[in-house]
């Protein structure tokens, strides 16, 4: 049995919860399949869903199965074996008992719910949809009569977490009781999708009236502690076309930073930290806590692409330069401070104590990816891919039941963060990154293709089967990849009849000779990695000035293949010299892959070793390390002896010990 609960038993004792008969009247717009209404406006690229996109890869399968098989389940045990989902019992008078835990407890339980949801889109498992009926129903009894659901207060309002406070809305800095609800929004949307049903869809959209009669202009005009909300709005707004859910999210976004109706320094979680300083039009750089502001910016972006609102483009467009030229780490992680888990001022970028929270890399990534399609810039895609196979991956062990909340870049095996752990942990009294990785991994799919118009935007490789939507027809296309070890990348069709379109392949920045935009991060050598396309076997030139491959218009049938071979070199990679913490150190990458040292390979003492800026380093996949992986292998400037780097998502797996990604030259 997968999931700790036995499912029915709760429906057997107390029949429906009735907010779920009593939906709410002011709500019509919905039908009763799982689509969404046709906005007025929205990203000119859109998408191709991760439903459509079918992943048969030797390197993302089995961690998108370990999602599915280990980590989905053991969150959710998690979340039964801490209280968290006996929280929603308590509130709803199903059980009795205090609240349990930290005062945001309950968005980790929807954080789940959203994982288990996008896995059953794709994943046919009753067992699965049973226990997230009898969750749900807990959830819904948890809610109070008006909408409200926050268990931290309603189980006994004088013992809410002082953060919290006894009386609704009166501590919205430093609460989460608009945090916990965006993902709630999220979870209930995705559920929906999965199932066509709206039991936790009807909870989602009670709360959101409540949440919309409560603020607004002339309404209760402080904002949340803790962005979220906007995105889920925006998700809401999405499924049941009511424009009130966005307009609401435009609010929260238009009113951070105005002083006009809340007060801007409010304790110690106001101001900077919550990104609540300025407005954001006058915003320019990258401030406070990274996971905040990841989803104020990705929430913002979404307001922009879905209402006629262009001024925030010119703000979001600086803060992004400010932390891509300046902010985030070679793993594409960011917050380096870990005092406030958020960003240092510029170039501070200190290796041992890099925060760079997981939840921060997923927050980047949700960004990016929503700034590319807003513009068609293949910057923003090559963040997101340094993220995703380095900062992100780092986050969660391949046997998918341990995690990382911090991750630095360097560790001497001893330093214990404000989690209180060296190396990968079990779980955490804040969980809120383990409950985050299991929500991005069955929707990775997604990220893979976008559309536009006649445009097909191939931005991620990995072996895939995608039913893409064109104006013509669906064009059925096939990529056959060992990509990350291999730039080599095989395009084919299935459709007997042509569809016309327009391909763009992205050529990733590592191949196009850039780190990253800017000139926080460089290549030392001046190697040009070759990038070769042939199309049904002929050599192909092509204008990749825009970073991508960008192919004309012409009709792709199952005669055709594309070939693109992206050379990819062992590099290595230097930093700008106002980085003082990686003055004179080197690190090595291949392909979207940034290296370290660990201990567990090497027996000389990590944080000495030393590597010349002329030696080689030779790539081999070695299937013997960690169940296979790329490592690079190559002489030590400190005694010529062998050293051995893995990827850096591979560290910590083994004996905890040091490790570093910076080395030394000489
Ligand atoms: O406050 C909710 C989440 O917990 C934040 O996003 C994380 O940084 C952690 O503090
Ligand atoms: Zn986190």
């Amino acid at each position: 049995m997968k999931f700790p609960f036995c499912a029915l038993t709760i429906f057997l004792l107390y029949g429906c919860p009735s907010n779920n008969l009593n939906t709410e009247k002011d709500f019509e717009g919905i039908d009763q399949g799982h689509t969404s209404p046709l906005l007025d406006s929205d990203y000119p690229i859109q998408p191709v869903p991760f439903t459509n996109v079918s992943i048969e890869d030797t390197f993302w399968t089995p961690r998108i199965e370990t999602n599915r098989n280990i980590t989905l389940p053991y969150n959710f045990k998690k979340c039964e074996e801490t209280g968290r989902i006996s929280n929603f019992s308590k509130a709803g008078g199903l059980e009795d008992g205090d609240f349990e835990g930290i005062f945001f407890n309950d968005s980790d339980v929807f954080k789940v719910i959203e994982g288990a949801s996008y896995s059953l889109q794709v994943h046919n498992d009753p067992e699965l949809k049973a226990y997230l009926d009898e969750l749900i129903f807990k959830i819904a009894t948890a809610q109070e009569e008006d909408g409200y659901l926050y268990t931290n207060r309603t189980i006994n309002p004088s013992k809410a977490d002082d953060k919290a406070g006894e009386v609704r809305w009166t501590r919205l800095v430093s609460h989460h009781e608009l945090y916990n609800v965006g993902h709630l929004y999220e979870a209930a949307v995705a559920h929906y999708q999965a199932t066509g049903e709206r039991s936790l869809l009807d909870v989602a959209i009670k709360n959101a009236n409540l949440i919309d009669r409560v603020f607004g202009p002339d309404k209760n005009m402080g904002v949340p502690g803790h962005q979220e909300i906007e995105i889920g709005l925006v998700k809401l707004y999405r499924v049941t076309g009511e424009r009130k859910y966005l307009d609401l999210a435009k609010f929260f976004i238009d009113q951070r930073g105005n002083a006009d109706g809340h007060n801007l320094n409010d304790g110690d979680y106001s101001g900077e930290y919550q990104q609540d300083h300025l407005p954001l039009k006058q915003q320019s750089t990258a401030v406070g806590h990274a996971v905040r502001a990841g989803y104020f910016y990705a929430g913002a972006t979404d307001v922009a692409a879905l209402t006629d609102e262009t001024s925030y483009d010119k703000a979001l467009g600086l803060i992004w330069e400010d932390i891509v030229h300046k902010k985030i780490y070679l793993t594409g992680g960011i917050g380096a401070e870990p005092k406030y888990e958020g960003f240092g001022p510029a170039y501070e970028l200190p290796n041992a104590t890099a925060y760079t929270e997981t939840c921060a890399a997923i927050a980047l990534m949700l960004w990016n990816h929503r700034m590319f399609l807003r513009s068609g810039d293949v910057k923003y895609m090559d963040v997101f891919e340094r993220t995703l196979y380095n900062g992100f991956l780092a986050g969660i062990s391949m046997e998918g039941n341990t995690f990382f909340y911090p991750n630095p870049l360097e560790s001497d095996g001893v330093f214990k963060f404000n989690q209180g752990v060296c190396g990968r942990s079990p779980w955490f009294d804040c969980s809120c990154c383990p409950v985050n990785i299991v929500r991005i991994l069955p929707s990775l799919p997604g990220y893979v293709y976008a559309v536009n118009e006649d445009a097909v935007y191939m931005n991620l490789y990995m072996s895939n089967t995608a039913e893409i939507s064109m104006a013509e027809g669906v064009l059925s296309v096939n990529q056959k990849t060992n990509y990350p070890w291999n730039g080599k990348v095989e395009v084919s069709f299935n459709n007997a009849k042509g569809i016309n379109a327009n391909l763009k392949l992205r050529i990733p920045g590592w191949n196009r000779n850039e780190v990253m935009d800017g000139d926080l991060y460089t290549y030392t050598d001046d190697v040009k990695p070759a990038c070769e396309l042939r199309i049904n076997g002929e050599l192909f030139e092509v204008d990749t000035q825009e970073g991508y491959l960008d192919i004309p218009k012409r009709k792709w049938s199952k005669n055709d293949t594309l070939e693109i071979i992206f050379e990819m070199p062992v590099r290595k990679v230097k930093s700008n010299d106002l980085v003082t913490a990686n003055k004179g150190k080197m690190a090595l990458e291949r392909g979207p892959i940034v290296y370290c040292i660990e201990a567990a390979d090497n027996d000389d003492k990590i944080l000495e070793i030393s590597i010349a800026e002329t030696a080689n380093y030779q790539y081999k996949y070695d299937k013997d390390i960690l169940g296979g992986l790329g490592v690079l292998r190559g002489p030590s400037a400190l005694n010529q002896k062998t050293i051995t780097a893995i990827p850096y998502y591979a560290w910590a797996h083994r004996d905890i010990g040091p490790m570093a990604v910076w080395m030394k030259t000489d």
